[in-house]
């Protein structure tokens, strides 16, 4: 017998299962959060399957009695805040009609589909350590003291597009560290770029890592007071946690994909692939930061703020915190690198090209003292895949 939806004995009575009608609430909701799209896909889902079923079952049993005309009404007259009720006896009755299988039959495929997903994500599980152990032995031997820095291949208009590994590899330069690259392995064990190894030892943050580096080899680059390097610091933290956002969300998201042929060099199916993965990550993500509830032009407003701002404390000094460089100056040059360079057609890129000049010679300037091989480091040139920090530099 089939479940009729608009019989009391289906609704709130019997409870056992509740069905996830409330979240037609959320899905009405004017917000574009992932969330809601998620239940948008469910429900859409759903009710594809279900008119898939009525379709199928109908051109067989001319009797049918509920008909897609019924099931429609009564989504649509559920109201946004209601919960609906059904037992789970019912659902099961109703898709045995539907489809006109057993019980056993259906336990079987549940079943089936269950184990098959198990059994495939345990395999997955495997082979991803093993490929991870593998490669992270390869480097247990790299030669002494020389830093291996794991990262993404070189971009077409900067020497990397992700602004972390552009700020370590500029650290690794002003303080002159030796280093190799090595783009195989650009994840590192909290599945973030850069990554380094040192002596056998994997360390992950580009923060992280330049903080060890300083106080093992007893680094100081630069000689300002503790007040100075405060200001320095809030600087770059300005910049890995908020400006971060603005160049990601424009790259990935509102850019709509355009533009990437210019900075990765890659074929046009990977990049399509890479941005379709990343854009629904970096929404995932800005949404749960935060910056991602903002509207656009909120977000590009936010952005340039930023760059006013770095603008203003910049003023006329030739780096950071005078005519020196400090550490922080590599995170500093990391991000306005992306702005001034990587960010094609974007509002931002536009304002820092156009009217912060301050900005733009101070990269200019960062780019001719620790980037003297720029033009050999960027994709497609004979780019030397490791590099000794030279004394000239
Ligand atoms: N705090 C980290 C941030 C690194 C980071 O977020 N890198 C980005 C690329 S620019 C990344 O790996 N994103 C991948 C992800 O978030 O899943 C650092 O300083 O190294």
């Amino acid at each position: 017998m089939l479940v009729d939806f608009f019989q009391p004995s289906f609704c709130v009575s019997n409870l056992q299962f509740p069905l996830i009608v409330k979240y037609i609430h959320l899905y009405s909701l004017p917000k574009h959060g992932i969330h809601q799209k998620q239940i948008k896909k469910c429900i859409s889902s759903a009710i594809s399957v279900t008119f898939l079923l009525l379709f199928l079952k109908r051109s067989k049993d001319s009797n049918y009695s509920l008909n897609c005309k019924h099931f429609l009404r009564c989504v649509i007259s559920c109201d946004s805040k209601s919960v609906l009720f059904v037992k789970m006896t019912n659902v099961i009755d109703c898709i045995k009609t539907w489809i006109g299988v057993n019980h056993g039959t259906i336990a079987l495929s549940i079943g089936g589909i269950f184990v098959a997903v198990k059994v495939g994500s345990k395999l997955k599980e495997m082979s991803d350590s093993c490929r991870a152990k593998k490669a992270l032995k390869k480097w247990e031997n790299s030669p002494r003291d020389v830093v291996i820095l794991h990262t993404l291949p070189r971009g077409k208009p900067v020497p990397n597009l992700s602004p972390f590994a552009m700020k370590l590899e500029t650290f690794l330069r002003m303080a002159e560290i030796p280093y190799e690259l090595d783009f195989e392995n650009p994840w590192g064990m909290k599945g973030k770029t850069p990554w380094i190894t040192l002596n056998g030892e994997h360390i992950t943050d580009s923060q992280i890592i330049i903080e060890r580096l300083c106080r093992e080899r007893n680094i100081v680059i630069g000689n300002y007071s503790e007040e100075q390097q405060a200001t320095a610091r809030a600087v770059r933290i300005m910049m890995d946690e908020y400006l971060y956002w603005g160049i990601g969300l424009w790259r990935w998201n509102y850019s709509g994909g355009k533009g990437l042929d210019k900075l990765f060099d890659m074929p046009t199916f990977s990049l399509k692939m890479m941005y379709k993965y990343i854009n629904k990550r970096i929404q995932e993500t800005a949404w749960a930061q935060g910056i991602g509830r903002h509207t656009q032009e909120q977000v590009i407003e936010m952005t340039k703020e930023v760059l006013r701002t770095s603008s203003l404390i910049l003023g006329s000094k030739k780096f950071l915190l005078g005519d020196e460089p400090c550490k922080e100056d590599c995170s500093f040059f990391g991000f306005l690198a992306m702005v001034k360079w990587a960010a094609p057609g974007s509002p931002h890129g536009k304002y820092f090209n156009e009217e912060l000049e301050n900005l733009n010679n101070y990269c200019d300037r960062m780019k001719e003292r620790f980037w003297k091989d720029w033009d050999s480091c960027l994709a497609k040139s004979n780019q030397t895949s490791d590099y000794k920090a030279a004394k000239s530099l």
